[in-house]
């Protein structure tokens, strides 16, 4: 596909059956494909089987949202999310869909800053922009949000949400101890009630069962695509894993796993065959921090456009989404739950403390993905992982491992300054 007949494609009468406010949203569905455009369909040398994700972003605001529509009327749940540690496998058993609202953008905010305060995340402030401006068709299409007490910010924000949107929240302790444990699994058993009520069914082991299966494999599809980011030269640009990790947390899992392991056959190939996206010469290196929400590509985008190619993001919207799986030879309910629970209290979020487990994971990535540097990204006034930072810049310092951090919002003011930071970053690892 070319920049010139690349388009985000306008479906305005089902938007406005969804009540948004279709002017304005239409004049950022414009702005997303000319930037889409422009950061991705100029990419040199891309692998063929990216047509389908180009698509998907194509279609992200009508094809997924209709498909969506056909679950919803079958009486099928479907439920928005903001943070990894809610169980999608729990809403796949149910035949619903589940989907990350993060908002990634700046055009929502000043939405959210009519109510909320300024000093806040702007992933936070973002993604309430969108359901208060009704600029999202994701959000007008959910039954319930789940959200859950990760970060001040967000916790406090639920309760604001709740009026415009039913708005349900999960405990998630802040300590992995055993009583946590407990209280963690009476959460899922709530929500998995919750899941229960709106589509009047209960959910069985056997569909538990099919759904953790469709979930592990979606996660085994973007571990396998991670593992041939490691080769040198890389042969898939970051952007572009970037928007694939982005993707999952929209796209219907089964067909999504599918086309990353077309993608991945392909990339097997380039591998093979010594085809890179980048010359071999090119910085490699690995992002660690806050997730980046979709079209969050701020970062990527300045550190390909110097010359670098990103080969990992551990992150909620990378790694720390798909590196646990959930183990499969359980058979009734109660141990699935645990199970489940067990996954997902591996997540290392920096909500938790300690959480020490996490420089470990950050040292363990570095090395799998034979990264040269690390830039650590923390969205502004996201205090833990800017306190965590500390440590993560402690064990680079350690190993003699590069570093870069920095902290930013989703505004261009910045660009000028990180772009000369991110070119400073980047001589010193070409040495
Ligand atoms: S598991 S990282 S998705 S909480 S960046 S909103 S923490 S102030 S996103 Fe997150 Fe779940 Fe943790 Fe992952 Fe708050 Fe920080 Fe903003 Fe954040």
């Amino acid at each position: 596909m070319s920049t010139e007949n690349f388009e985000v494609k306008a479906y305005p009468e089902m938007w406005a059956e969804l009540d948004m406010d279709v002017p304005r949203f239409d004049k950022a569905r414009q702005m997303l494909g000319e930037v889409y455009g422009k950061m991705y369909l100029t990419q040199a040398n891309r692998p063929e089987k990216m047509a389908y994700f180009d698509n998907m972003v194509s279609e992200i605001f009508g094809g997924r949202i209709k498909e969506m529509l056909e679950v919803k009327k079958t009486g099928k749940p479907i439920v928005g999310t903001f943070c990894v540690y809610i169980p999608e496998e729990i809403v796949v058993a149910a035949g619903g869909v589940c989907v990350g609202l993060c908002g990634g953008s700046a055009g929502s905010i000043p939405d959210a800053e009519k109510i909320l305060p300024r000093n806040i995340c702007p992933m936070v402030k973002s993604a309430y922009g969108f359901k208060a401006g009704r600029i999202c068709p994701y959000f007008q299409t959910v039954d319930f949000v789940y959200g859950e007490t990760t970060c001040d910010a967000k916790k406090k924000t639920w309760e604001i949400l709740d009026r415009l949107v039913p708005t349900y929240v999960m405990e998630i302790p802040q300590m992995k101890k055993a009583r946590d444990r407990t209280l963690w699994i009476e959460e899922v058993k709530d929500f998995k009630a919750k899941v229960e009520e709106v589509c009047k069914s209960e959910i069985s082991a056997a569909d538990l069962a099919e759904a953790i299966k469709v979930i592990n494999n979606k996660r085994k599809a973007l571990q396998r695509l991670t593992a041939l980011r490691a080769a040198s030269p890389a042969p898939i640009s970051g952007k572009d894993g970037l928007l694939i990790e982005q993707i999952a947390f929209y796209d219907e899992p089964v067909r999504f796993a599918e086309k990353v392991n077309a993608l991945c056959d392909e990339l097997e190939q380039r591998v093979a065959a010594g085809i890179g996206v980048i010359d071999v010469e090119a910085p490699r290196i690995m992002v660690s921090g806050t997730p980046m929400a979709l079209p969050n590509w701020k970062v990527h985008n300045l550190l390909e456009t110097a010359g670098a190619v990103v080969v990992n993001e551990e992150s909620c919207i990378g790694t720390r989404y798909f590196k646990d799986l959930i183990d499969e030879n359980q058979t009734d309910m109660d141990r699935q739950l645990a199970a489940l629970t067990d996954r997902y209290m591996q997540i290392d979020c920096s909500c938790f403390t300690p959480n020490d487990e996490r420089i470990d994971q950050v040292l363990k990535e570095y090395r799998s993905s034979k990264a040269q540097g690390i830039l650590h990204y923390s969205l502004q006034f996201c205090h833990t992982y800017n306190i965590e930072e500390i440590k993560i810049r402690e064990m680079c310092e350690q190993e003699g491992i590069p570093y870069l951090s920095i902290e930013t919002d989703y505004s261009p003011e910045d660009v000028g300054q990180l772009q000369t930071r991110i070119e400073a970053f980047l001589e010193q690892i070409r040495g």
